[in-house]
């Protein structure tokens, strides 16, 4: 009997390997150590110029943190024991269990930004990471260079180049317990160049940067929860354009996710745009709206531009609606190229029990990364599935392991899927990564409370 006429819960998509085809994927496993709390917020780039890529990961085993650097082969190249996350640093009495436990050591799932790039300037890489201090290591040796203290947690942070300055700076939130909240602009040695309050400290759901203006210096994204705002300042600390996020933007206090990028063809909307998965909406550097497909997308959760048919004018748009589990290609006008629904689905028998979600039991809040999968070009997408346990919690025990089952897919720029294969655990992050000699790129994925990393990669 196959795992598909066996469940009584969900239907499995179309075209599935149900069972790991180990014929055609080779998959490794990258076990962090029991009872850690891992990021899906991991940093992937080839830190030794050996022409593949290593994944930079921070983590809290037990009490303590650490960061490490690995191989795609599972070689741990090296820890660093000194560093330490928000609680351990700060030892703040007020987050939750207590104070003096880790607040996240229970929960198994946080978000601490990690990035690899050269930072100070120097030629060599560095891997900077945390969530207040920012720790600035040798990527080869992992030893701390610098730590940057913001005088509390710093949720949201990038290190972007300054064309002006000629160097790399942090644009960092800080929720600073003396100071107040505030994004701050510092240099790789900790000097503080502005700072700027903020109307609040929740910070969210993530900062990004890119050239609005196309003056060679980046204007960096973020919400503030609290007042419901979008805010957009430029890389001197001035707040260039803010908006509203429920009555503006979408039915939503933050923005979930964004970029800045150049999404509209050249030449037709002067400098680069935002492109936010809230609407979601494309507006130009100044904020002006140039289309919103907010009342037909649902709550969609990552966005992704890329000029993935040369045919059509500009960047095209990827996204996907979270509860409704669809995937979408739109133009660069926000029309629609493409749909793809093949995800897992709960039985409508099972559904109608919760008309509040449709039959959503999959979810799909993780980004769909760009891929060189089959090798020929970095046109391809990896979605991953998240599955959530379905309730009322009376139910849970009902339900089979098997019906927990959740898959990988791989769409092409025309909305097929190329594969589709199990992945046992819900993936907090799918991103892709040249880390094996494999052909084409590999999927890099962290597991939602497993301590694991996953790499998948295509057999030849
Ligand atoms: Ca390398
Ligand atoms: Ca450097
Ligand atoms: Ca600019
Ligand atoms: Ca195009």
């Amino acid at each position: 009997m196959s795992a598909r006429e066996g469940n009584a819960y969900l239907e499995f998509p179309a075209g599935a390997d149900l069972d790991f085809p180990e014929d055609k994927i080779e998959r490794r496993v990258i076990v962090l150590g029991e009872d850690t709390t891992n990021t899906c917020n991991i940093a992937i780039a080839d830190a030794d110029g050996d022409g593949l890529d290593e994944i930079a990961t921070p983590l809290t085993i037990g009490e303590d943190d650490c960061v490490r650097l690995y191989r795609g082969d599972g070689t741990l190249v090296w820890q660093n024991d000194a560093v330490r996350l928000y609680h351990g640093f700060y030892n703040d009495p007020s987050c939750p269990d207590g104070g003096m436990s880790h607040m996240w050591h229970k929960r198994k799932h946080r978000h601490v930004l990690t990035e690899i790039v050269d930072f100070d300037d120097d030629g060599a890489l560095e891997v900077v990471v945390g969530d207040g201090p920012i720790y600035v290591l040798d990527a080869l040796s992992g030893a701390v260079k610098t730590v940057l203290d913001l005088g509390g947690r710093v949720a949201l942070w990038n290190v972007v180049y300054d064309g002006a300055r000629g160097t790399h700076i942090l644009v960092a939130c800080a929720d600073d317990q003396g100071r107040g909240p505030r994004v701050v602009g510092m240099t790789a040695a900790g000097d503080e160049l502005w700072t700027l309050p903020t109307p609040g400290k929740a910070f969210c759901d993530c900062m990004h940067h890119g050239d609005l203006d196309l003056d060679g210096r980046p204007e960096t994204g973020f919400s503030v929860q609290e007042t419901g705002e979008f805010w957009i300042v430029d890389c001197d600390g001035n707040l260039l354009w803010k908006k509203h996020v429920p009555t503006e933007l979408g039915d939503d206090p933050h923005v979930d996710d964004f970029l800045i990028d150049r999404v509209s063809p050249e030449g037709l909307v002067d400098g680069n745009q935002v492109l936010l998965v809230t609407g979601p909406n494309l507006l130009d550097k100044n904020g002006a709206v140039l289309w919103c497909r907010g009342n037909d997308l649902h709550h969609a959760q990552k966005v992704l531009a890329a000029n993935l048919h040369d045919e059509l004018p500009g960047k095209e748009v990827y996204t996907v609606e979270s509860y409704r589990r669809r995937a979408h290609l739109l133009d660069s006008s926000g029309d629609t190229l493409w749909e793809y629904d093949n995800f897992t689905r709960a039985r409508p028998a099972y559904a109608s029990d919760h008309p509040e979600i449709g039959q959503a039991i999959g979810r799909l809040t993780t980004a769909g990364d760009l891929i060189d999968w089959s090798g020929n070009g970095k046109t391809e997408i990896a979605q991953a599935e998240i599955l959530i346990e379905p309730g009322p919690h009376k139910r849970r025990k009902d339900v089979p392991p098997e019906a927990l089952k959740r898959f990988m897919h791989v769409l092409d720029k025309h909305g097929q899927a190329v594969s589709i294969f199990p992945i046992d655990h819900s993936p907090m992050c799918a991103l892709a990564a040249n880390v094996t000699p494999s052909p084409g790129e590999d999927i890099v994925t962290v597991g939602h409370r497993t301590s694991r990393m996953y790499i998948y990669s295509k057999k030849s």
